[in-house]
């Protein structure tokens, strides 16, 4: 099985993906591709007819979104842990899961991932609404699992896997957040497949500069 994703400073969604095969031990192949690079575009010919990351090729399925690819490993061979189990709580996630999969677009456009940076930003109003949205999911949900898994939902989910890269952007942009949602950042931030990722993302050099935003705090 291959992962096609992108740079690991930058690609938030590739990161999704990432994450649930790492969280679960699943044996997979990375293949890395520098975006807005020809490179990018030449190795993704035959593999997504989206020409974006990531993309997973289980042998005759290729899956080419971040939220289809969680499904499909869970789906596939996961059994269905990676959602908690009950219809109810699992509607909710669901909801939380693409509520950023589908959202949060003023977020996206204006913080960028960029591991590597640590930046001061002047957000529009709309990214406050954004931001403040997120933390009270985060707030929400740690009243129920601060101490009961620190996850999400208790234990990690898919729901944890669309909010991974909002973690990352929070920190490199220092956005302040009240005590539960912080205890939401630090549960994610600790997380070894996390870290992992992290460390990764430190050691590359390439620059997207339209992912660059920010002033650089020194
Ligand atoms: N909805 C897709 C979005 C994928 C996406 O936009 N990927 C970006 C990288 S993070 C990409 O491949 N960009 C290349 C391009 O748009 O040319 C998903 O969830 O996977």
């Amino acid at each position: 099985m291959q992962l096609y994703i992108g740079n690991k400073n930058y690609s938030t969604w590739s990161l999704r993906a990432w994450l649930i095969l790492e969280k679960y031990n699943i044996p997979f192949e990375e293949v890395k591709l520098p975006l807005d690079t020809s490179v990018f575009y030449e190795r993704l010919k035959g593999i997504t007819p989206s020409m974006k990351v990531p993309t997973l090729v289980d042998q005759n399925t290729h899956v080419w979104d971040s939220l289809a690819i969680c499904e499909y490993i869970n789906d596939t061979y996961l059994s269905g842990d990676a959602w908690p189990r009950s219809g109810a709580t699992k509607a909710k996630a669901r909801a939380i899961a693409c509520e950023m999969h589908s959202g949060f677009n003023a977020l996206r456009n204006e913080m960028p991932m960029n591991i590597r940076a640590k930046r001061r930003l002047t957000t529009s109003d709309a990214c406050k609404k954004d931001i403040a949205r997120i933390e009270q999911i985060w707030t929400e949900q740690m009243a129920h699992f601060a101490d009961n898994g620190g996850w999400l939902f208790g234990q990690w989910s898919i729901a944890d896997a669309m909010f991974a890269p909002v973690v990352l952007r929070f920190k490199t942009y220092g956005i302040e957040l009240n005590p539960q949602a912080r205890i939401y950042m630090e549960t994610a931030l600790s997380c070894p497949a996390m870290k992992s990722w992290v460390e990764a993302a430190l050691l590359e050099h390439d620059i997207v500069a339209i992912d660059e935003a920010g002033e650089e705090i020194v």
